[in-house]
């Protein structure tokens, strides 16, 4: 695992539709995010927050896509800061903020590989476009816009596109997908694990199985923790939470396997709200997960 790690805040609220959400990086940095990985002998700096526009409530909404324009240029600013992280050669780790922001993340981190891998730990598969979301709400539609498929003003950010392929992704948790997205799942051959498949397989299998199938074909892998992955009852602090998910232990024992295998790259948690929390709750569970995953374990 690289030893340097720089911290990037995005408080992001505006690929969705409840506020608060914009509040995480300060409940993970409250939650002690840098005293805790401190601890295990990283060379940690915080870059603090990058800038996000407030929504202009006046002007008429462009498109269906809620917030086009400041969702688009939020992400264009946190690409530009996560890419230069990568080229000082430190590893970037994105506190969200909604899961929007992983357009800006995945933009300033693909260009540096040829084959990133994608480990998108999520209810949701953030496979829809403007076409096929019920909402409107780009935090459902990160992970089309990184493949180019969506807006141009959002697959064109950073200057390139696509960012990634459909090969190398694998969701995990998957338990709420519109059609749309099962349809593109399907076209595309993106490997899924859903709650089924975890129920039935178990996770060590899964991570096991994923780890396998990254390994050879990518020269880095992202992880991309929404925490609504995890079960409500124990990440309640979320804007859309879905019954039925991936327990605190066994999104440790994920974590874990991912720091054995010592292979992630970059990471982000995404979509922790303090408003909905219940005392800081799914901010501390999103610290312990960090800790896992940087080798708490290992020591
Ligand atoms: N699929 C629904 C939509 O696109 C809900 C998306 C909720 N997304 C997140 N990120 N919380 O995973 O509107
Ligand atoms: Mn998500
Ligand atoms: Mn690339
Ligand atoms: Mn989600």
């Amino acid at each position: 695992m690289n030893r340097k790690l720089s911290i990037i805040g995005a408080p992001m609220d505006l690929g969705q539709n409840r506020r608060g959400v914009d509040m995480g990086p300060s409940a993970l940095r409250y939650a002690g995010v840098i005293e805790r990985l401190e601890r295990l002998e990283y060379d940690i700096e915080d870059l603090g927050d990058v800038h996000i526009p407030r929504p202009n409530r006046k002007e008429e909404q462009e498109s269906h896509l809620r917030n086009l324009k400041e969702v688009a240029e939020g992400n264009k600013n946190l690409a530009e800061a996560v890419d230069q992280v990568v080229s000082s050669g430190r590893f970037p780790l994105i506190i969200g903020g909604d899961h929007s922001i992983a357009i800006g993340s995945l933009a300033g981190i693909a260009k540096h590989y040829d084959n990133l891998g994608i480990i998108w730990y999520d209810a949701h598969g953030d496979l829809n476009t403007g076409e096929s979301s019920p909402s409107g709400n780009i935090h459902g539609m990160p992970l089309a816009v990184s493949l180019g498929i969506g807006h141009e003003r959002l697959t064109s950010i950073h200057g390139y596109e696509p960012k990634i392929k459909p090969e190398n992704i694998i969701i995990i948790g998957a338990r709420s997908l519109d059609e749309g997205e099962k349809q593109l799942i399907k076209e595309k051959g993106i490997r899924v694990y859903t709650m089924h498949e975890i129920d039935r397989m178990g996770m060590p299998e899964v991570i096991k199985e994923s780890v396998e199938y990254l390994k050879d074909r990518t020269d880095g892998v992202h992880l991309s923790l929404d925490l609504d992955g995890l079960d409500p009852n124990e990440a309640p602090g979320v804007g859309t939470p879905v019954m039925g998910g991936m327990s605190y232990r066994e999104s440790h024992l994920a974590m874990e396997m991912f720091a054995e295998a010592n292979f992630i790259t970059s990471a982000e948690f995404v979509e922790v709200n303090p408003i909905l929390d219940e005392k800081n709750k799914t901010a501390t569970v999103a610290v312990g997960l960090m800790g896992s995953l940087f080798g708490e374990n290992l020591k």
